[in-house]
């Protein structure tokens, strides 16, 4: 039974009300308010206009007192006189899936016990206080100050200094991307499971091998009776998308009361049968001729299967855990068969090269994001030729809906341990025992996922605490690092043996490197954007370097890394979102209120980036578009740069795929679900098959191929030099061809041509180059030779028809000169644009479709069309 309300809340000044009175069934709760569960005290209050929307202006600030007060969550339940336990053997848990964070909890006025972790799910036994006719629930959250107020503080923990003893999301807090938001309530299912007998305390299943002709499964399954002598067995199937059997076993979880007798005790055990909950496991392996494996979207299909295992007491059936399950095996290689070093995942004996971005809570108000969202963004991912997420630290392990999806769809996920940015006290036992607790239920939770590929201990904490002692910030001992380093391996070797570990992100360094050594393990690259200095050593003093050639994503071209996890560069939010939060009056360049929507530390990088590529921009219309552009164009030099070297690099995930808020960021996707251009660009740049001109200004044009499918490639491949403006002479298109046989899995360069030749007398401020393929299929591609603040790009003009009953726009560039950076916008979040943020030669035209995800009409009449080149202009309706 799901306890999904209707749940009544309340808050009080701490100590205000005893809390027995507060908790006492007879409560006249008939003054709180209604609140939805799962949610969270903000969401509730919002709901109810008790609070003005938090994202809007400074209203964040207003909501402050919310995390000052104790919140006091209350609900009934029925039970039928049969639902009551009559037997010793029944039991009645009340589970929680996720508390946020320190809980009392109340049933029927007795207190059940105190919760502290907001990663934890949280049972209790509730079999001895729970009675036919209505039974009351009551939570009370505590503000987390009375839990910190009295530690000790450490030398280090990012943004707020509170964080090291709360295991909470650690982006509530406030981070270089999102506002502090301190959320409370029940954020997680609440849910009332009766059993008989015994009962499933956990199934692992793992793959061994997979070869098409066979699979190996190993099956465990964990089990605990209420009393001693009960015997059990579960039974494991796995069953196929059509509903068959393909493969089935009996696992003997509970041996018989003799066997338990061999354990002695005959005597206790006889007069106090409750007292011995026996706890059993058994495993076995499953056969599976001609499977059917899991593959991620871009490599095959994501096939899933059903996994089902029931618990048998006495013929009965007590308890079923049931869930999908991909065969696949799933390594991460950290040398290629050449035995030179690599950070590469290898899915069914195949190199995946990873392309994707770092996923953070798509709110600070987790508890009410809607699994629409969850859906949407692991939609627009793979849309976006992702095949590859990492869950972030700073956030939460995600919700089940989130891995489901990735499952379902074949996207790996990289999943962090909740350590993010600060040291944290591994000397505390009570803490600790509270660290393990969670790391056990996460990963009894996740392990039997598809997507997962591997569980990493923390985010940059053993980089960052290096650099911190190095420039003298830190002067004590590494704290936290028995987290990383001890019990998570401990506990990974005894849960989920067969899936890798990685202790930090960026981990790794040989020859005297800092962590982020790009001949070992993974890399972040802040260089680009944040200004940070490389290659460093080892116990160096960190260097920054602000100035324009400091922050440059040219800078990427100086890194080869062997699997590049963090970099990125911020991008405007699209107008919609911003408008949508931005008070009357201040949706300007410079403002206030769009300084408060950038929370990174210094805002001059973003400028010094664009100052360096577009200029600086001169209001709100160019401050989009340069820092759409510089993202998108930044990111395709970076990322084609890594996939160039695929032999060496086998990942590249961007910084950061979506938004808490609506804020400034470096999301590809912003809070809204609004895709940025760099999204766009991504169709073309995370391709499987990239075309791809590395090229720097006076130097050879080199054109590559990069094939990540598991198919050679034939055909040919065509560099055109267009000229920006027809001009008064239509100026002659050069063409060059190359012959293209590429084999699977391989970067290829195919030849080059000097810049000069390429222009045949063109300025190169006055081209783009365009790449195409035949005989195989796959995005053109195209590159200005100059930045765009050095181009001479005349005003372009746009042609737009609306196509309402098709959902379509068709936008051509009608005049002589190219349209750069065409965008389409809507006042309308979640809406999809087949493209976005593209460029038009002269005459030609593109067709986007639209639609919204929920359906929902789209306000055709705010319809605005515009180009870089070009003033915003509403379409023509057809
Ligand atoms: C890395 C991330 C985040 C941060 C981002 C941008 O440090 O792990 O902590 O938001 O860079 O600064």
């Amino acid at each position: 039974m799901i306890l999904s309300g209707p749940w009544k809340l309340q808050h009080f000044d701490v100590g205000e009300k005893p809390p027995l009175e507060l908790a006492a069934p007879g409560l006249d709760d008939r003054f709180w308010i209604e609140a939805g569960v799962p949610g969270d005290v903000h969401s509730a209050l919002l709901e109810r206009g008790i609070i003005e929307p938090p994202y809007f202006g400074h209203n964040d600030a207003k909501c402050r007192w919310i995390e000052l007060k104790e919140w006091w969550y209350r609900t009934t339940f029925e039970l039928d006189a049969d639902a009551v336990p009559g037997e010793k053997d029944e039991r009645i848990e009340l589970v929680f899936e996720g508390l946020d964070t320190f809980a009392a909890i109340f049933v029927n006025g007795h207190e059940i016990g105190l919760a502290s972790n907001m990663f934890r799910r949280y049972p209790f036994d509730i079999t001895r206080i729970v009675h036919e006719g209505r039974n009351t629930v009551a939570i009370r959250f505590d503000p987390l100050e009375l839990h910190y107020r009295d530690k000790e503080r450490f030398e280090w923990s990012s943004y707020t200094k509170e964080r090291p003893w709360i295991r909470k999301a650690a982006m509530n807090f406030g981070w270089d991307w999102g506002p502090r938001v301190v959320t409370a309530g029940i954020w997680g299912p609440v849910r009332l499971e009766r059993r008989r007998r015994a009962k499933l305390t956990g199934v692992y299943a793992a793959t061994l091998s997979a070869s098409a002709e066979e699979a190996v499964i190993r099956v465990k399954a964990e089990a605990e009776a209420f009393r001693s002598g009960t015997k059990a067995v579960a039974v494991a199937r796995l069953i196929d998308a059509e509903r068959n059997e393909v493969a089935s076993v009996e696992l003997p979880v509970l041996e018989s009361a003799e066997a338990e007798a061999a354990g002695g005790q005959a005597a206790l055990r006889q007069a106090f049968p409750h007292a011995f909950r026996t706890q059993g496991a058994a495993s076995a392996e499953l056969r599976i001729a001609m499977p059917r494996r899991w593959w991620t979207h871009d490599l095959g299909e994501p096939y899933l299967y059903s996994l089902e295992v029931t618990l048998v007491v006495g013929g009965e059936e007590v308890d079923r855990y049931q869930q999908s399950f991909g065969i696949r095996t799933l390594d991460l290689s950290l040398q290629d068969p050449d035995g030179n070093p690599s950070f590469a995942f290898i899915l069914n004996g195949i190199k995946v090269y990873a392309k994707g971005a770092n996923w953070i809570p798509a709110d600070h108000l987790i508890g009410s994001i809607p699994e629409s969202t969850y859906r949407e963004l692991v939609e627009l991912a793979v849309e976006g030729q992702m095949n590859m997420l990492r869950v972030w630290a700073g956030g939460i392990y995600e919700k089940d809906v989130f891995y489901e999806e990735c499952d379902r769809r074949g996207v790996l996920v990289w999943q962090d341990f909740a350590f993010a940015n600060a040291l944290f006290p591994d000397f505390n036992r009570d803490f600790m025992d509270n660290v393990r607790q969670e790391i056990v239920d996460n990963v009894k939770r996740l392990r039997n996922r598809a997507s997962l590929a591997l569980w990493c201990g923390n985010n940059e904490i053993d980089w960052l605490y290096d650099m911190k002692a190095a420039a003298g910030d830190i002067t004590g001992p590494f704290f936290g690092e028995t987290i990383y380093h001890e019990l998570i391996p401990g506990l990974l070797a005894e849960l989920d043996p067969h899936r890798s570990y990685w202790p930090s992100s960026p981990y790794g360094a040989q020859e005297g490197y800092d962590a982020n050594d790009p001949n070992h393990g993974d890399r972040h690259n802040w260089q680009v954007w944040h200004g940070s200095v490389y290659p460093r050593m080892h116990g160096e003093k960190p260097l920054l370097d602000y100035s324009i050639e400091g922050v440059t994503f040219k800078n990427f071209k100086q890194d080869f890394a062997l699997f590049s996890s963090e970099f990125g560069m911020h991008a405007s939010a699209n107008r919609y979102t911003l408008e949508k939060n931005i008070p009357e009056g201040q949706f300007t360049w410079g403002s206030a209120e769009m300084a408060y929507r950038n929370k990174d530390t210094n805002h001059r990088k973003g400028i010094l980036l664009m100052e360096g590529y577009t200029g600086i921009p001169r209001d709100i219309e160019e401050y989009m578009n340069f820092s759409m552009l510089t993202q998108a164009e930044g990111l395709k030099y970076g990322i084609e740069h890594f996939r160039r070297h695929r032999h060496r690099n086998s990942g590249a995930l961007v910084w950061q795929l979506n938004d808490s808020w609506p804020g400034t960021s470096w999301s590809m996707i912003d809070y809204e679900r609004l895709p940025k251009a760099s999204y766009y660009y991504g169709k073309t740049f995370f391709h499987p098959v990239l075309l791809s001109v590395e090229h720097e200004p006076g130097e050879p044009l080199r054109v590559w191929v990069v094939n990540d499918t598991l198919e050679p490639l034939e055909g040919t491949v065509t560099l055109t030099v267009h000229p920006l403006s027809l001009g008064g002479v239509v100026a002659a298109e050069r063409q060059i061809s190359f012959e293209a046989k590429i084999p699977p899995q391989t970067a290829l360069p195919l030849g080059s041509l000097d810049e000069a030749e390429a222009l045949a007398g063109l300025a190169p401020e006055e081209v783009l180059v365009e790449l195409r393929a035949t005989g195989f299929a796959t995005p053109a591609n195209r590159y200005y030779l100059r930045d765009p603040k050095e181009l001479r790009l005349p005003v372009a003009e746009l042609d737009v028809q609306v196509d309402e009953a098709e959902q379509t726009v068709t936008v051509t560039a009608s005049g002589r000169s190219v349209a750069r950076l065409v965008k389409l916008e809507l006042p309308l979040g979640g809406v999809r644009f087949s493209d976005n943020y593209f460029d038009l030669l002269p005459g030609e035209q593109r067709t986007v479709h639209l639609r919204h995800p929920e359906g929902r009409p789209l306000p055709w009449a705010a319809l605005r069309v515009g180009a870089l080149n070009a003033g915003t202009q509403p379409g023509i309706r057809c």
